[in-house]
């Protein structure tokens, strides 16, 4: 896991330490990460952003020497991840009654197998979850979610083939309400995210059931297509958080980081594989662990 762009922030931070006085040779050095940093994932306006203020306070030699540089490094992604605030839907769920999410995201992603993970993880906490199969496009998609129901033994409201997914989660939220349900997980149909029809349907869904909160999904090994989509998803729907799928399977690593500076919002879990237990709240210091080396 992130085992690509680790490597990169370590040769970057071993190589540029030996040449912290020598001007001309660390611009080249600094040059290459960049190019080393989109190679893993790292969307270009963050490499740059990331070289231009590492550039900025080696000038004020506010960089002497290794240690030092970890240290900025270090400070430069966790404020990244700050500044997108932070997102906690266990708690938010106990100050509303159903707590309804609506789940964004283009096919494959993992979409449906993230709310079962999630609903399970709120049935653990004492939440009464209701998942909503508000896919009417994809032929299976129903079906999908309602095997996770009988697996997980969590109900799941369906609607019908070619109906309208806005009417089904109007209905589902009713539903819920009248059932004492405490949280609402709506799925919906991941196409191409440039499919106008595809916008119109989810801008109509979120209009009509009025979620706390809309989570993307996004597949981690998809590399730089997972930042375009959050892109696009924020400025045509809004997004409030963002889960990363596959992470388990994922080398690169700059994606988490590319999301959280192309739209300003956070990073809310991270999927770790097959499995309903595969879910994890997503911890901005482990992650900045796991990619730099320790702090000396
Ligand atoms: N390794 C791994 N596989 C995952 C993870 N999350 C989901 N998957 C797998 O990804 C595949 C697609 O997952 P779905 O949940 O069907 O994706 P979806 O977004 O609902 O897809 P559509 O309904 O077609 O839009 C499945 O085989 C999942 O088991 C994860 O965190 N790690
Ligand atoms: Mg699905």
């Amino acid at each position: 896991m992130f085992g690509k762009i680790k490597r990169v922030f370590s040769k970057f931070i071993e190589k540029a330490s030996a040449f912290l006085g020598a001007r001309e040779k660390l611009d080249e050095i600094l040059e290459d990460f960049k190019f080393s940093l989109i190679e893993s994932d790292v969307a270009y306006e963050c490499a740059e952003y990331i070289i231009s203020s590492l550039q900025e306070e080696i000038e004020r030699d506010n960089i002497r020497n290794k240690e030092e540089l970890v240290r900025k490094i270090r400070e430069l992604i966790i404020s990244l991840f700050w500044e997108a605030g932070n997102l906690d839907i266990f708690e938010e769920a106990q100050m509303h009654k159903p707590y309804k999410i609506v789940f964004l995201g283009v096919n494959g992603v993992g979409k449906t197998t993230t709310i079962a993970k999630l609903a399970l993880a709120y049935r653990e906490k004492g939440y009464k979850p209701l998942m909503v199969a508000a896919d009417t496009f994809r032929a299976g998609a129903q079906e999908q979610l309602k095997l996770h129901g009988q697996r997980t033994g969590i109900p799941v409201f369906m609607g019908k083939y070619g109906a309208d997914p806005a009417a089904i989660a109007f209905d589902a939220i009713r539903y819920a309400e009248n059932r004492g349900y405490d949280v609402v997980l709506i799925d919906t149909a991941g196409r191409m995210h440039t499919d106008i029809d595809l916008v119109n349907e989810l801008k109509k869904l979120v209009r009509v059931s009025k979620p706390h909160r809309k989570i993307l999904v996004v597949d981690a090994l998809t590399g730089n297509d997972a930042i375009e989509q959050a892109k696009f998803f924020d400025e045509y729907i809004g997004v409030d958080g963002v889960i990363v799928t596959k992470v388990d399977a994922y080398e690169q690593g700059g994606v988490p980081l590319s999301i959280v500076y192309a739209i300003r919002k956070p990073i809310i879990m991270i999927g770790v594989g097959q499995e309903y237990k595969d879910l994890k709240p997503f911890n901005i210091d482990e992650f900045v662990n796991k990619i730099l080396p320790g702090v000396y």
